[in-house]
């Protein structure tokens, strides 16, 4: 039984800043299921498992190819039943909620924080490449679209909301991490893999929710190059 994750790679192929990645990653890890993982640049897709779909995560799990974090997350609690990422219908609720919150909070400030950090560190023949694409999406150049003045305050301020569920639980998911915490912590990921400068100032129960997040697994986040 091989399996095989296709994962997004900056200039340094041992950093991985992809927060869908993460996301697969930290399932695989909760699961307690071995994988490797492989580097793929973000312009080249010939070296994509399926060319044609053009992103990752890909997981090819004992020769079955799975794309999509949701689809792949949804895979793995349905063939591997010990240790549920979300156990019942409400922490799939939970989960459903941070997802929906990281998108309308916490993105729109942590983007234009990192995105040129991140361009910076990425590989030469990916920059123009990144360039092109992300100023399709947003329909403006990059340098207008990190132009935020108060991005670290509303990121900031997001992030506080955490210390609700964090100054009563150890993790999201209560005593032991859940989807809640992998939710959460895959855009966290991106961004300490992409630079290590201080962009904003973590609330105190939001950054030792953080710590713990890191040690989990063997300190496998921890581990994880930064830019
Ligand atoms: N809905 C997909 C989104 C995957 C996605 O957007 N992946 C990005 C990396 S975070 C990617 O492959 N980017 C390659 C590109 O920009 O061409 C998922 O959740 O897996």
């Amino acid at each position: 039984m091989t399996r095989t994750l296709y994962d997004l790679a900056l200039a340094d192929e041992a950093v991985r800043p992809s927060p869908y990645c993460w996301l697969v990653k930290f399932a695989l890890l909760h699961k307690g299921l071995k994988f490797e993982t492989r580097a793929v640049g973000f312009a080249d897709k010939a070296k994509y498992p399926d060319p044609a779909y053009g992103k990752v995560p890909v997981l090819i799990d004992d020769g079955v190819m799975v794309k999509d974090s949701p689809v792949i997350l949804e895979h793995l609690d349905r063939k591997y039943r010990e240790r549920p990422l979300a156990a019942t219908a409400g922490e799939r609720a939970s989960a459903a909620f941070y997802g929906a919150w990281l998108a309308s909070a916490i993105y729109p400030a942590l983007g234009p924080l990192i995105m040129l950090p991140l361009i910076a560190a990425a590989a030469s023949e990916d920059r123009d490449y990144i360039r092109r694409t992300r100023e399709a999406r947003f329909g403006k150049t990059l340098e207008e679209y990190a132009n935020v003045p108060d991005a670290a305050q509303r990121l900031e301020s997001a992030l506080a909301a955490l210390a609700a569920p964090l100054g009563a639980y150890d993790f999201l998911g209560g005593r032991e991490a859940n989807l809640c915490d992998y939710v959460v912590m895959s855009p966290l990921m991106w961004r300490r893999s992409a630079t290590s400068a201080e962009l904003y100032e973590t609330p105190k129960p939001v950054a030792a929710w953080q710590e713990r997040m890191l040690d989990l697994f063997g300190g496998y986040a921890r581990a994880a190059k930064r830019a």
